[in-house]
């Protein structure tokens, strides 16, 4: 084995494929995770998380002995921070995981040594680690090269973007900024743009408010149309004909674990400033809470009019479409918060990309179609698009699965 050249700290969605990525262009990584059973997993050549290609990626570098997990870190050359980045109760960024992590390589740290976040970090962090960092080690002061890099690759599709995706790169000085860019080109195809920490921060954060606020847009339609007595989807694939117009889908509500959080890591720190950034949080939230609300009046209007509980299919778990994570899922709040106010309802839970689950019984789909009085599409998985013989059954359809002429 050759000498340590870089260490990753966090071998989760991002930090495992990053690790790989680097391994496999011949540079000796040394990947840390607090979990041991992560690391054990690792050091077999397996991997702990489901993503296409990212199997052969780890066993290929850990068999050639360029890639090696751990639960500590070791001396290298360049330090990369990625751990996650969650929200306290109150919607408050916790950077708790980035502060440990920068803790632990503090004493490994020496002159030239470049330290760079990836977590997605409220604005300041990356100045905030320096601080410390230079507070622990003053004679470093000014010696290491220090910058954030955010990622942006799609779930699902992460080996490839990791490559092509143009990435932004900002230092908190030029020649931090140099290096770092150095470090990327040799595993990343993508253009690599040069700025500041704060900026690079900042512009992570903005990406994904940016998304939020353009599906939050879909989702308010969504609720006027319903009450207008329009077809959203009609109503956006028309509008999007316009040269400048280009509106995404409404659905469920928005899940998964950046695009309903990162918002608030703008919205915390500026809340004076934000406000279209909040209320888009606000819309897509209560998007949920309202269709969870329209299957309870859906099934007391069935039962006044048939004089029998009906039998209610919920289509979906995942936070989107053909993907089996359930990570903070608007479906899964909906199906929750639906058996909640009734569990002694008659439903069959539905989600094709997973076997079984801890708390739902899963029912396969075509059963559940073909039981239901009520069907009720929240997530727009392809195996649904093929659905027949509907007709007759009283359908909601969140997610533009019938409505939907283009989907
Ligand atoms: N959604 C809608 N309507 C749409 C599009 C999405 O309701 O028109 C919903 C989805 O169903 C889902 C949620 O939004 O619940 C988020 O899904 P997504 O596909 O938009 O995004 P993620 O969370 O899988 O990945 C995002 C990406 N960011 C952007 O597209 C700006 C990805 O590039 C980021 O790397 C990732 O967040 C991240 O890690 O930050």
């Amino acid at each position: 084995m050759g000498k340590v050249k870089v260490v990753t700290i966090g071998l989760g969605y991002i930090g495992l494929p990053t690790s790989a990525l680097i391994a496999q262009s011949g540079i000796q990584v040394h990947g840390v995770d607090v979990n041991q059973q992560v690391v054990d997993t690792i050091n077999q050549g397996k991997i702990h998380i489901v993503e296409p290609s990212l199997d052969i990626a780890v066993e290929e570098s850990v068999k050639k002995g360029f890639l090696k997990a751990d639960v500590k870190p070791v001396e290298a050359e360049t330090y990369l921070v990625v751990v996650p980045t969650p929200f306290k109760g109150n919607h408050e960024p916790d950077i708790s995981y980035v502060e440990s992590a920068t803790k632990a390589i503090i004493p490994l740290l020496k002159d030239g040594d470049l330290y760079i976040i990836e977590s997605t970090s409220p604005i300041g962090t990356t100045e905030k680690m320096m601080q410390l960092i230079y507070k622990e080690r003053p004679e470093l002061k000014d010696k290491l090269n220090i910058a954030y890099c955010p990622e942006r690759v799609l779930p699902g599709n992460v080996m490839h973007e990791l490559v092509y995706n143009d990435r932004v790169i900002g230092g908190v000085d030029e020649k931090s900024t140099i290096k770092a860019k150095e470090f990327y080109k040799q595993f990343v195809k993508g253009e690599l743009h040069a700025t500041n920490a704060r900026t690079a921060e900042m512009c992570k954060l903005t990406e994904n408010s940016s998304r939020d606020v353009q599906i939050a847009f879909a989702n308010e339609l969504s609720l006027i149309c319903d009450k207008a007595g329009v077809n959203v989807w009609e109503l956006i694939n028309l509008a999007n004909k316009h040269p400048r117009v280009n509106i995404l889908q409404p659905g469920c509500g928005v899940g998964g674990h950046c695009i309903a959080v990162d918002p608030y890591f703008i919205v915390s720190d500026y809340p004076m400033e934000s406000k279209i950034i909040g209320t888009a949080r606000e819309v897509n939230n209560y998007k949920s809470f309202w269709c969870a609300e329209k299957i309870q009046s859906t099934k007391l209007a069935f039962e006044l009019k048939h004089g029998k509980k009906p039998k209610i299919a919920l289509m979906g778990l995942a936070f989107k479409p053909n993907i089996d994570d359930l990570r903070e899922s608007p479906a899964k709040y909906i199906v929750n918060k639906v058996l909640q106010n009734d569990n002694n309802g008659d439903y069959y839970i539905v989600e094709p990309n997973i076997d079984n689950h801890n708390v739902f019984k899963l029912t396969d789909y075509k059963e559940a179609i073909e039981k239901a009085d009520i069907i009720v599409f929240l997530v727009a998985h392809n195996e649904f698009k093929n659905i027949k013989n509907i007709k007759n059954k009283n359908v909601l359809d969140f997610c533009g699965i019938i409505n939907n002429k283009l989907c």
